[in-house]
């Protein structure tokens, strides 16, 4: 990490990130689950309603040897109605880097991970994993560039098209492409969107479509925070597109694919059943969040980190301090007993 990075705990490495970290429950249960012990001052702000709907989404893989994972609680706080407790189960390992995950209709769950440009087939329950052959795969080796953060990052499956959808590091800027599957092949990918600031750091990478069928598309800063309050910079936003890359309809500014503005870094995309979208976000030094994300908002980076920015700008629903827990991917869970 470049000197002006945070530190981190040990057993959480941004770079090694876990499966466990892409089950977050609630967005924030088991981000704080799976952090260090340390000096708990977590907030919570009165949580939507939303946040303890009936979830959608089929549990996701786990962290090796935790059986089971029950949020804490720190001292003088609450996580609220939302509280969940999460029981993690182990379904594959030896993998390098996994950082996206969507599950697939059969069960099996698309992987990728970030540094080798690979896509997996990972089926939970024989507990392997098969690399995504095919004109798109050879498109991701020959095109990715891993470096610090950036590298294959996101997958999404398109509900409507089928198309795979993925977010990938280049040689000149971060990009979100798609290809058709074909079982564990993957056809010839092209652009949806392009251009998006890329960086050793605060590459962003998350994508994922929302109920209304359009995508998103979480970008970081690129280590240049004054990205996330530029209207014009496709970095420290949250991008709502059309599969063309075209902006969607609805968006505030109509000729704009910004949803939402001033983010570092956000990591995870994700609704409850309800609707209610949540971003979970990697702060600098004080504060990482989980918000809850609405059309044009703007969630304070660089100026703030956790609540209490400016005048205008939306605070998180949950925050912690960085050292406690490195927020990824987010999830819904299925409640007890299914
Ligand atoms: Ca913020």
């Amino acid at each position: 990490m470049s000197p002006g990075a945070r530190r981190r705990c040990a057993p959480r490495a941004r770079p090694a990130r876990s499966a466990a970290a892409l089950a977050s429950a609630a967005g924030v249960a088991a981000s704080l689950a799976a952090g260090c012990t340390g000096q708990p001052a977590v907030g919570v702000s009165s949580p939507p309603a939303a946040a303890t709907s009936t979830p959608a989404t089929p549990a996701t893989p786990s962290e090796s040897g935790s059986p089971s994972v029950t949020p804490a609680t720190p001292s003088g706080t609450s996580l609220g109605p939302g509280a969940v407790t999460a029981t993690v189960e182990t379904v594959v390992e030896g993998l390098d880097v996994p950082w996206g995950l969507a599950p697939l209709e059969d069960g099996t769950l698309l992987v990728s991970e970030r540094d080798a440009a690979r896509l997996l087939v990972v089926d939970p329950a024989a507990g392997t994993s098969t690399p995504v052959t095919g004109a798109g795969a050879d498109q991701l080796l020959a095109e990715t560039r891993p470096r610090g953060e950036g590298g294959l990052l996101g997958v999404a499956l398109d509900p409507a098209s089928g198309d795979v959808v993925v977010y990938r590091t280049g040689p000149d800027d971060n990009a979100v492409l798609r290809g058709t599957p074909d079982g564990t092949t993957l056809g010839e990918l092209t652009t949806v969107v392009e251009g998006i600031p890329h960086a050793a750091n605060h590459d962003g990478g998350a994508v994922a479509f929302g109920p209304d069928g359009h995508l998103y598309v979480a970008t970081g800063d690129a280590g240049d925070p004054s990205n996330a309050q530029d209207r014009a910079s496709l970095a420290g936003k949250i991008l709502r597109v059309t599969l063309d890359g075209e902006p969607a309809p609805g968006n505030p500014e109509p000729r704009s694919p910004v949803w939402s503005l001033g983010h570092r870094n956000v990591q995870g995309l994700g609704w409850d059943a309800v609707g209610t979208m949540y971003a979970s976000e990697f702060g600098a030094r004080t504060y990482d969040e989980l918000n809850v994300i609405r059309p044009g908002g703007n969630y304070g980076w660089p100026d703030a980190e956790g609540p209490g920015g400016p005048g205008g700008t939306v605070d998180p629903v949950a925050w912690w301090p960085t050292s406690q827990a490195s927020p990824s991917g987010r999830t819904t869970p299925r409640p007890c007993g299914c």
